[in-house]
């Protein structure tokens, strides 16, 4: 029973914290290299970069109409008052969360219903270098289908499009984020 006993062992006050670093390190890179295999796996597979394309915001939705649920479990965040309220927690919690990076809010319109949120550090895309061949894929789309779909099961309808992408030469991330449709909530009971 050595090995255990060196596990449990005690070796400094920090070190705990060292090694919970070191392990989401490691996770954000293994996440970072299955998504670029799962990228190239569907570029094989769908031959059209379009399809691809609309492949990786599927999954993005998908994921997004679930992952919500633990946003809100986890965050503490409360029902927004409003959309702009709503982007910021996007930015600065949501992707904190999920990507370890925080992005901006910017460009909103005057009705306050479009914006973009702008990411300066992309984790998504360390080690990614993109071939000839590739002109046209939105690498980082399944970005795009995770914000939309937990917008979604938060009843705010949206279209979520990249404005700038730095594998496609630009000097930034960017996404639009463009309320479409607030669905009003339904109290489920009635009052009386
Ligand atoms: C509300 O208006 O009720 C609050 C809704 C907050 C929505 C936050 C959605 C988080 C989505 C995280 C996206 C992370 C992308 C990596």
């Amino acid at each position: 029973h050595r090995k255990r006993d060196l596990i449990m062992a005690p070796v400094g006050p920090r070190s705990g914290d060292a090694i919970f670093a070191n392990v989401e390190r490691v996770n954000a890179e293994l996440f970072t290299l299955t998504y670029g295999a799962t990228v190239r796996q569907l570029l094989t597979d769908l031959e059209e970069v379009e399809e691809v394309n609309k492949q990786l915001d599927q999954m993005g939705y998908n994921i997004g109409i679930r992952l919500i649920d633990e946003f809100l479990a986890k965050s503490n965040v409360t029902r927004c008052v409003d959309f702009r309220e709503t982007a910021e927690v996007i930015a600065k919690v949501g992707f904190k969360m999920f990507l370890g990076v925080t992005a901006t809010v910017s460009n909103w319109d005057a009705d306050g219903t479009c914006c973009s949120i702008i990411l300066e550090d992309n984790p998504l895309v360390d080690f990614v270098e993109l071939p000839d061949t590739c002109r046209g894929l939105y690498y980082c789309n399944i970005l795009s289908g995770v914000i939309r779909g937990a917008l979604e099961m938060v009843s705010m309808k949206t279209e979520v499009t990249w404005i700038r992408d730095v594998l496609r030469g630009d000097d930034a991330y960017e996404l639009q984020v463009k309320l479409l449709k607030q669905v009003p909530e339904e109290y489920p009971y009635k009052d009386d």
